[in-house]
């Protein structure tokens, strides 16, 4: 299971870190679905810059090491916070994205979805995107919101499903650059400790699940990862 740290390396801010995302923010504004409410325009210009952003980055050592990892792997899932889409960049071929993804506009009016950076995936070119700012749905005209799971909502429930089962079955659990502090996905890995998995953290700084965890790799996951891709391959 991944976090914000696993892209850090990719130039992608974190969100607790200084320099966050949050950081000259409020997460009541930004990253509740009642901030959306209140001003749906300050958070699609948050939303939006992020996806500028994330146009000129690319995937890590460490997310290629994860794809790696999982062709060698006769039963593996990739779990992810992230809803930067890098790990399916990567060649992970099904991410399983609890908290959504930043591409994805959904309407609050009906069910309709869009990828909205489809004329970017079309054309391959970056320069061709473009994000406007509070978008209205083709179908019914109301109101677009990006496809992220904010505080206080639910995860998709079939994300949260096929997560638990994976964690159930797992002999070994790779928890990778998150802070552990949001859930339910942090209850993740105690699922997995409480199953009998080997619960290995990899992040430069401890976190409430590092004296839980089995062994705690202490550094950049874009330097261990393919290290620790180098000891399976050889093994
Ligand atoms: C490196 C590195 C390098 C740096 N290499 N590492 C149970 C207990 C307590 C609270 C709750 C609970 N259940 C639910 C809650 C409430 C809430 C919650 O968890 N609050 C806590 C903060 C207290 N959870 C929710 O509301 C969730 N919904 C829910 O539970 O629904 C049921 C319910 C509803 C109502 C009431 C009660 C229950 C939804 C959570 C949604 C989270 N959404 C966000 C935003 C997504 C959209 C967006 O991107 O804008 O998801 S918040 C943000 O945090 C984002 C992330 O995915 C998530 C986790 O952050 P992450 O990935 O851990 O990043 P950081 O920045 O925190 O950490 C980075 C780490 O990387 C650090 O440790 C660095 O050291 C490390 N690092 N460089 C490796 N190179
Ligand atoms: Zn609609």
């Amino acid at each position: 299971m991944t976090g914000a740290g696993v892209s850090a390396e990719s130039g992608v801010p974190t969100f607790r870190d200084a320099g966050g995302l949050w950081e000259g923010h409020r997460i009541e504004d930004v990253g509740t679905p009642e901030g959306f409410t209140r001003d749906p325009l300050l958070v699609w210009r948050f939303y939006n810059a992020r996806r500028r952003n994330l146009l000129d980055v690319a995937p890590n050592a460490a997310h290629h090491a994860l794809a790696n990892l999982e062709r060698r792997c006769r039963d593996f899932a990739l779990i992810t916070q992230n809803v930067d889409g890098l790990h399916a960049r990567a060649g992970t071929p099904n991410p399983i994205e609890l908290h959504g993804n930043i591409w994805l506009n959904t309407c609050t009016g009906c069910t309709h979805y869009e990828w909205a950076d489809a004329t970017w995936r079309a054309t391959g070119n970056p320069s061709a995107a473009s994000f406007p700012d509070d978008p209205r749905c083709p179908k019914c005209a109301g109101r677009l919101r990006p496809g992220v799971v904010w505080f206080g909502e639910m995860l998709p429930d079939w994300a949260v499903r096929r997560a638990e089962q994976a964690v159930c079955r797992c002999d070994v659990m790779l928890v990778i650059g998150t802070s552990a502090v949001v859930y339910p996905a942090a209850g993740l890995a105690h699922l997995a400790a409480a199953r009998g998995a080997f619960v290995v953290e990899i992040n430069p700084q401890r976190t409430p699940l590092s004296k839980e965890a089995d062994a705690v790799l202490s550094g950049k996951a874009g330097e261990i990862m393919p290290a620790l891709l180098q000891r399976v391959a050889s093994s």
